[in-house]
């Protein structure tokens, strides 16, 4: 049984960057109904027990079509959300340490330049869908972006470090068609030693 992330923060610690009403809203009810469906869809499929990424990684094993496609839906709305979610806090790390701090350096050039390119990567993100870090197998780094709720494992894209949810419901009530300010209040409360540590576990 998969469950939505407690979140470690209130609704409102976000604000103003991230408002409480979007909190509620983008987790108490999409990301909800993302994971409930997951779980109906991975029990028709006979795939209780295995992990999402497992699932998310294997989805040309299901082979009825449409299971397939709801699986994919729904599974990545549910994976992506726990980790965009899990991500932010009220009080976040402004930069990563360590071996990533390292990595994005010599990937990038810069902190700067990487949120650069997230967000280009983000802006240019046509309709609904997301951008991403990912790490490859052998630890290197690159900026991704997906269509709808497809995510780095369905799409084989190596191991997902951020998460960038730029669906309108993630930003519409507060910055309506403001995507660019919502990606700058992204970077905001994003928690850099929570990404430092999960590059550090792979
Ligand atoms: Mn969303």
């Amino acid at each position: 049984m998969f469950e939505q992330i407690t979140l470690p923060y209130s609704v409102d610690a976000l604000e103003p960057n991230i408002d409480a009403l979007t909190i509620e809203t983008h987790y108490g009810k999409h990301h909800k109904t993302y994971t409930a469906t997951f779980n109906a869809k991975v029990e028709e499929a006979g795939l209780t027990g295995k992990t999402a990424e497992e699932i998310l990684s294997n989805l040309d094993s299901i082979a009825d079509p449409a299971l397939r496609t709801a699986i994919k839906n729904n599974g990545g709305g549910y994976y992506n959300h726990n980790l965009y979610f899990e991500l932010f806090s009220a009080t976040p790390a402004a930069a990563p340490t360590g071996e990533l701090a390292a990595k994005i350096d010599a990937t990038f050039g810069s902190l700067d330049a990487l949120k650069e390119k997230l967000t280009a990567a983000a802006t240019g993100r046509f309709g609904s869908g997301w951008a991403w870090l990912v790490a490859k197998p052998d630890k290197s780094l690159e900026v991704v972006s997906t269509a709808n709720q497809d995510n780095p494992y369905s799409e084989h894209m190596g191991t997902p470090l951020i998460a960038l949810d730029v669906w309108e419901h993630a930003y519409y009530l507060k910055y309506k068609n403001l995507r660019g300010d919502y990606i700058k209040a992204f970077f905001n409360v994003l928690d850099w030693a929570k990404v430092s540590a999960k590059y550090d576990a792979i």
